[in-house]
């Protein structure tokens, strides 16, 4: 495939931005691949600068949900943009849209708006301290939350101490106080709570961990996260900012049954602008200034744009609630072709899928890194080169939209399907 231009943009974008990207993982550095520059995208595809029309599984890492440029989010964001961009004001479009937002995931009681998933997790973390007064967190290995300090962690030299900084530039103090379990694992959090309990504010999860590639909870880890927590005093916090909107309209919380008591969301919620949410029970909530003395701000918090292609997307989803029934059998004509082809392991919940090149079971961290990373640097040229756009990292996730077309699901497995030669 010809891409001429995209070379010719790196080489000028890598003079201006520390590896020409303003994130990490779009340099394709795990693929070894200089990256594709998107020139646009319309339903189930980006179109690159050199004209290659590829059918898109990153979906922009998860907003994605119903396709790109989707009509009627498109109509209201460009109406709104005609009222101006931000005011920095209260507005009824963040009324409408927290509105939204709690009808669907009910344990939200209170909510906040902010710009990045990052800035939700953060602070999030922050009011569970505040209302707990107690320092300590808890993340599992292999999830994801965004970049703040005490989250850029890994486990220290003995499990059962605080974290070490998993960055440059992140002081060890600040990572202290984090705590490092194995998601699936109920001893590893056990053993936290044993020596740590009473100092524990909180337990941030992803409750489909999809920052390893897609690992699901096995039965009754989730149930056990909860139950665990109660007898502690400790807030759980739910990251959905992937499986929110995404496993329906309830997110994870509702796919399991399972209440967290905060909860982040981001990407679809945002219907791809910079939009994502913090929120959960009243009490903890109303810690956060201007009513309780944890503080948090924004100026372009809650924007009118932003906003708007929150609440138009979320219309459509609540809609339309059909099209996670859609969804899900899209991606499982996806998961079949992957399955046949006898050479990866496939995870996938809904529209989220990860195809782990491994022979084993991807249940937790140790098994979702014991893939092997060339193969699946190969499979991401192979699937490159025949139109078909994936994550360049085995460690991330594959996603479909509402958008995804029956013949371009059916191109997707056959092309999959030639993997096996
Ligand atoms: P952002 O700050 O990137 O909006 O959100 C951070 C975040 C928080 N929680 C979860 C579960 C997440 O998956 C993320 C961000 N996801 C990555 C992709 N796995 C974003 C892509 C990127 O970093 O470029």
């Amino acid at each position: 495939m010809n891409t001429e231009n995209s070379e010719r943009l790196y080489k000028t974008a890598v003079s201006l931005m520390p590896g020409g990207v303003n994130s990490p993982v779009r340099a394709c550095g795990s693929v070894g691949r200089t990256p594709l520059f998107i020139k646009r995208a319309q339903g189930d595809r980006v179109i690159d600068e050199d004209g290659n029309s590829l059918i898109d599984y990153v979906c922009s890492w998860g907003p994605g949900i119903l396709g790109h440029a989707h009509p009627y989010v498109v109509e209201k964001v460009q109406e709104a943009a005609a009222d101006g961009l931000t005011y920095g004001a209260p507005t009824k479009k963040e009324v409408i849209l927290a509105d939204l937002i709690r009808q669907c995931m009910p344990s939200m009681e209170r909510l906040r708006l902010v710009n990045s998933g990052t800035e939700a997790v953060m602070s999030a973390i922050r009011a569970a301290r505040g209302y707990t007064g107690r320092d300590k967190i808890i993340k599992c290995k292999g999830c994801y939350h965004g970049h703040s300090d005490g989250l850029l962690v890994k486990a220290g030299s003995a499990a059962l101490t605080g974290g070490v900084p998993d960055s440059a530039g992140v002081p060890a103090s600040y990572t202290a106080h984090t705590l490092i379990a194995s998601y699936n694992d109920v001893s590893t959090i056990e053993k936290l709570f044993q020596k740590f309990g009473d100092e524990i504010a909180c337990l941030v999860i992803e409750p489909v961990a999809a920052n390893m590639g897609v690992v699901l909870p096995q039965e009754g880890f989730l149930h056990f996260l909860r139950e665990i927590t109660v007898k502690y005093g400790t807030v759980l916090i739910f990251d959905e900012v992937i499986t929110g909107f995404r496993l329906g309209l309830g997110g994870a919380q509702a796919y399991y049954d399972v209440v967290p008591d905060l909860t982040t969301l981001g990407k679809i919620v945002g219907g791809g602008m910079p939009l994502a949410v913090y929120g959960g029970k009243k009490e903890i909530m109303e810690c956060v200034a201007p009513l309780g003395s944890v503080y948090q701000a924004g100026t372009l918090s809650g924007n009118p744009i932003a906003t708007t292609a929150g609440i138009a997307t979320l219309s459509v989803l609540m809609e339309r609630p059909e099209i996670y029934r859609e969804l899900e059998d899209k991606t499982a004509i996806l998961a079949e072709a992957y399955e046949k082809t006898g050479k990866v392991q496939v995870n996938r919940i809904g529209s989220l899928l990860g195809a782990f090149f491994t022979d084993r079971p991807v249940t937790d961290y140790e098994s979702a890194v014991s893939s092997d990373t060339a193969r699946y640097a190969a499979y991401y040229g192979h699937m490159l080169e025949n139109g078909i756009y994936v994550a360049p990292s085995q460690f991330e996730a594959m996603f479909v939209s509402a958008a995804h077309t029956w013949e371009d699901i059916e191109k997707t497995a056959k092309v999959i399907g030639n993997l096996a030669d």
